[in-house]
Order: structure tokens, then sequence, then C-alpha cells
């Protein structure tokens, strides 16, 4: 399937989809949301696919929401469309999503990266939520996540000033796992990818959802949840195999599913 605002590959077991609207440092339109939501969906179904990377261009992951196409919006327009809605599916996938960022990350394109699993960034990456300059503020998650990976001082201070981030401070800060050589960045991240498709499935999947509840709950409940999880993949082929390969000093063959 071809796409008008995003490149879609496959590379081994890892799905990439790469974000194209070159001549709009990647701004987020509808039609672009749409593609990434059919490409999310595509590599969901493809049981050949066991991880995702999430990219944009040198010099934009994405720069936000598409600001020429939402300037004109109505309060009555946005609110009926619920607009913005549809553009969490990336935190609703159930396969690990990489974020490999490089360049402007700003509003929407900074909360797209976040909805992510995790995010490795360039040495060039820049993140902001600047929608306080547009009147506005952050409406896809922005002020919640941010406050979460960042704590509130700063999420506060972005957030209030619009000020952008760098590489190295998102690192300090605990918004990127790591920040890479912008030339090294995509391979980076095909290689991560790679290691997490090559696990089994199943314990891939459970971990996710152990560590994303831990935002959703109390830390009673977080731990009771991760000891079911733990307790049930003993279910699985793959814990026979993954035990018994590390008993046999031999590397793990797992089925993926
Ligand atoms: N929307 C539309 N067009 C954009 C956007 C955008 N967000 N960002 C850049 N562009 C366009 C520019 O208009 C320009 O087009 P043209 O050549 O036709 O004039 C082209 O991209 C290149 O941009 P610049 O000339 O401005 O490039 P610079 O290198 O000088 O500056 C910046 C780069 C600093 C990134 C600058 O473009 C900028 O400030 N962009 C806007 C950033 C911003 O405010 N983002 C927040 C948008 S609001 C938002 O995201 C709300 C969140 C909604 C939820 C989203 C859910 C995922």
């Amino acid at each position: 399937m071809t796409y008008e605002n995003i490149l879609v590959e496959t590379h081994g077991k890892v799905g990439v989809i790469r974000l194209n609207r070159p001549h709009a440092l990647n701004a987020l339109s509808a039609g672009l949301i749409e593609d990434l939501n059919k490409a999310l969906e595509a590599f969901e179904a493809d049981k050949g696919v066991g991880a995702i990377v999430l990219t944009g261009s040198e010099k934009a992951f994405a720069a936000g929401a598409d600001i020429k196409e939402m300037q004109d919006k109505t309060f009555a327009d946005v609110f009926i469309e619920d607009f913005i809605s549809k553009w969490e599916n990336v935190a609703k996938t159930r396969k690990p999503v990489i974020a490999a960022v490089a360049g402007f990350a700003l509003g929407g394109g900074c909360e797209l990266a976040m909805m992510c699993d995790f995010i490795l960034a360039a040495d060039t990456a820049k993140f902001g939520q600047p929608e306080i300059k547009l009147g506005v503020i952050p409406g896809a998650g922005g002020t919640q996540r941010l406050t979460r990976f960042v704590g509130k001082s700063k999420a506060m201070e972005m957030v209030l000033t619009g000020r952008m981030m760098d590489a190295a401070e998102a690192e300090r800060a605990g918004l990127v796992s790591r920040v890479v050589p912008a030339a090294q960045l995509f391979e980076e991240a095909l290689k991560v990818a790679a290691t997490i498709a090559a696990l089994s499935a199943a314990a891939v999947y459970a971990a996710k959802e152990s560590v994303n509840r831990s935002y959703e709950t109390t830390l009673t409940e977080g731990i009771r949840f991760e000891r079911r999880i733990f307790h049930s993949l003993f279910a699985t082929e793959d814990q026979k195999e993954g035990m018994k390969a590390f008993v046999e000093k031999r590397a793990a063959a797992f089925r993926n599913r």
C-alpha cells in the first residue's frame, strides 16, 4: 500500500513508518494521521512484524499539528469532531513502537513521540510544547505525559514558555532513553527494534503492558498485576525454551507468537 504523507517499509521483522511531509516539517495534518493509523493497523495485523520504528526526517520528526489546517476551526468544529481523539492510536498499539527523533519534535510532534514506548534521540533533536505561543495548550497529552516523564517543574516551564529542550537536556530529564549521533539514529533504532522483535512476543506484549500499567494504577495494584502476568508466562512455550536455552548455554529459539 502506498501513502501520501508517510513512507512505509519493513526491515526483517521491523516495520518502519517515516513521516514524510518535507515541505511542512512533517506537520501532522488530518491526512498524515489517517495514513499513520492505517500503517499502524497493518503492522499490528502482520505476524511477520515484531516491533515498529516511527521516525521523521533529519530536520524534523514533526513540527506539531498542522497550524494552517487548524487555524480557522471554531470551538464547535473541534468539539463536535472531537479533534485529536484519533491521534492517540500510537499509544494503543500493542506491538512496541520506538520513536527515532532527529530535529524538531514540537507540539503534537513531541506528543506523538511520547505516545511511543520509548524515544531514541539524535544529538540534533529538539523537543518542545510551543502551543502556548499560538494561544492554545497541548492537546494530545503534552501536559500529562511530559509531566510524567520530566516532572512538574520542567514540564511546567516548557508548557508555560514554549522553550525547547535539546537532546542532552532531554536525556538528563528522562524524556529519551538514549542520545546517539544523528548519522547513526536510524541504524540504532532498527537494531533495538530487531532485538525486541526476536524475543518472545508473549513476553514482549506482557512487559509493555506491565510497564504501562505503572502509569495508571497504584504501586500495590501494579505489582500485583505484574506478578500475575509473570505467572501467566509460565504457560508459554517461550518460557520453557528461554530457560532451557540458558541452562544449555545456547541461544533461545523463540516461537515469537
Ligand atoms: N504547521 C504547518 N506548517 C508548518 C508547521 C506546522 N506546525 N511547522 C512548520 N511548518 C511549515 C512552515 O510554515 C514553512 O512552510 P512555508 O515554507 O510554506 O512557509 C515550512 O514548514 C518550514 O518551516 P519554517 O520556515 O518555519 O522553518 P524554520 O527552520 O525557520 O523553523 C520551526 C522551524 C521552529 C519548527 C518553525 O517551523 C515552527 O515554529 N513551527 C511551528 C511549531 C509549533 O508551533 N508547533 C505546535 C503546533 S500546535 C500543536 O501541535 C497542537 C497539538 C495538537 C495535537 C497533535 C496530536 C498528535
